[in-house]
């Protein structure tokens, strides 16, 4: 089959992710067919740097034959079996040794998932069993972040503050409130607020919103420690700390949601330890595997565990593939690869300072606002070179850029006019220059075709 006889089966039997149906049927869609490396190959013939990772997830890269024949010995052995009903199998029971050997001390326990969404459902089950368990039926409210994303099932995009989703097919989950994100270019760089108050006043929001439903009834706070599909975004310095005083002085449990940052991507195994954070509870995802197999799971702290173990009698939750025997055995290789080859300390002491470097001299791009990263995260915010102001949204800016890249051979994501990398943690620093040339010169072609009247408004996707 060639790349039109795909296009015309997906249009007639393919509903997508995250996607306007019937302008990508117009459109057709870009086949992948292969890919090695850093690179990803379409059906015809162009090989593209992949700067997301596929999603945020391919921390390994593309064709490691290892997680390959891990998931083939798997297969072979024992293709499928559950962990319900008294039983398990080595994988799980391996991959949950490593997983709390890797997280921070005081977690300990791990809830096997398919993944990132489904950890979410998990965490807010286990939040409010937890608290009924302590006598506190009434601590129900979870308090997530606007623009934060935790998944695309009921209980993810509630938990999520994505707008346009909660707008879709609800209502959500009842007890989920939201308070105002740390991003400073949007919210305090226009009010000329300098970014550490800036930050102190997220923290401040929302110890207001605990003592507005009242400490009693709040559980728990959902947050990324740097917001992935809500634009790579990066607190300032002063709000983790700050958090963790609100939440230690009320009592209210901490969940981090690790499925973009776990994994080595901030340059620590989590992005909690990257933050110091200690979180009652971790969702993770992605990067546990590489994405070659799905799996995701919630790493549970020593005090909800223990509470869970020791009061809980039978906790009635649970997914068919929840530690697939072949998904596990692939994730434990992945983080075992991870360790021997040092994939971690080289994002932290290595390739996430070249990057940094790299990447930051973007803003000398009359459409850069602004440049940041941490670690293999980064963003471009893009203005208006004649203001220094964002653009109009509807203009479409981002989505244009983030064409003209993927025609330039890289993908680099836009949410709205914030362009987004998230490239393999394996990338080497020869990957890094080219991703920068071809960065820079689709912000050039963007900048040219602004300059010509007629820009057609582009499609734009959430997250
Ligand atoms: N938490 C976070 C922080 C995520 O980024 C999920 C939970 C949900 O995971 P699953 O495995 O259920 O998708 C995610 C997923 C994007 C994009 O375009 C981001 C995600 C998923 C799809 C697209 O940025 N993040």
């Amino acid at each position: 089959m060639q790349t039109p006889d795909y296009q015309r089966l997906d249009r007639a039997h393919h509903l997508h992710p995250f996607t306007d149906f019937k302008a990508l049927g117009e459109e057709g869609s870009r086949i992948i067919e292969r890919a090695e490396g850093v690179y990803i190959h379409d059906a015809e013939g162009d090989r593209i740097l992949d700067g997301m990772a596929g999603l945020w997830c391919v921390n390994l890269g593309y064709g490691r034959e290892e997680l390959v024949a891990a998931a083939t010995e798997q297969l072979h052995r024992l293709p499928y079996y559950n962990n319900f009903f008294k039983t398990t199998h080595p994988p799980a029971v391996k991959l949950a040794e490593k997983l709390c050997a890797l997280a921070p001390a005081h977690l300990n326990h791990v809830f096997f998932t398919g993944s990132g969404s489904e950890a979410n459902d998990t965490v807010l089950r286990m939040v409010r069993r937890y608290w009924a368990l302590k006598g506190k039926p009434e601590k129900q409210w979870v308090i997530g972040r606007e623009n934060g994303y935790h998944g695309s099932t009921v209980a993810g995009m509630s938990l999520g503050g994505m707008a346009p989703m909660h707008g879709q097919g609800g209502p959500g989950v009842p007890k989920i409130a939201h308070v105002r994100q740390p991003y400073w270019f949007q919210e305090g760089r226009t009010a000329g607020q300098d970014p550490e108050a800036f930050g102190r006043e997220c923290a401040a929001a929302l110890e207001a919103k605990i003592l507005e439903l009242g400490e009693e009834a709040v559980a728990a706070f959902i947050a990324e420690p740097v917001q992935g599909a809500g634009g790579a975004i990066i607190p300032p310095a002063s709000y983790w700390p700050a958090v963790k005083a609100v939440l230690e002085k009320y009592d209210i449990l901490l969940v981090v949601d690790e499925v973009i940052c776990g994994f080595g991507r901030l340059g620590e195994w989590f992005g909690s330890l990257h933050y110091g954070l200690e979180p009652d509870m971790m969702p993770i995802a992605k990067g546990l595997s590489s994405g070659y197999l799905p799996i995701g799971g919630v790493l549970v702290g020593d005090r909800v565990a223990e509470t869970l173990i020791e009061e809980g009698g039978e906790f009635f939750h649970g997914f068919t593939y929840s530690g697939h025997p072949a998904c596990a055995a692939v994730a434990l290789r992945n983080l075992e690869l991870m360790e021997a080859e040092g994939v971690v300390e080289r994002v932290r002491d290595d390739v996430g300072p070249y990057l940094a470097e790299r990447w930051t001299a973007l803003a000398d791009h009359p459409l850069v606002g602004e440049a940041r990263s941490l670690g293999l995260i980064g963003a471009l915010e893009l203005v208006d070179p004649a203001t220094g102001e964002r653009f109009d949204s509807a203009r479409g800016v981002g989505p244009l850029c983030r064409d003209l890249c993927f025609a330039g051979g890289l993908v680099m994501r836009s949410v709205g006019d914030t362009m987004i990398i998230s490239p393999p943690l394996v990338i080497s620093h020869a990957e890094i220059d080219e991703l920068m040339e071809k960065a820079r010169a689709a912000l050039d072609a963007t900048l040219a075709r602004l300059a010509t009247p007629t820009t057609p408004k582009q499609e734009e996707s959430l997250p």
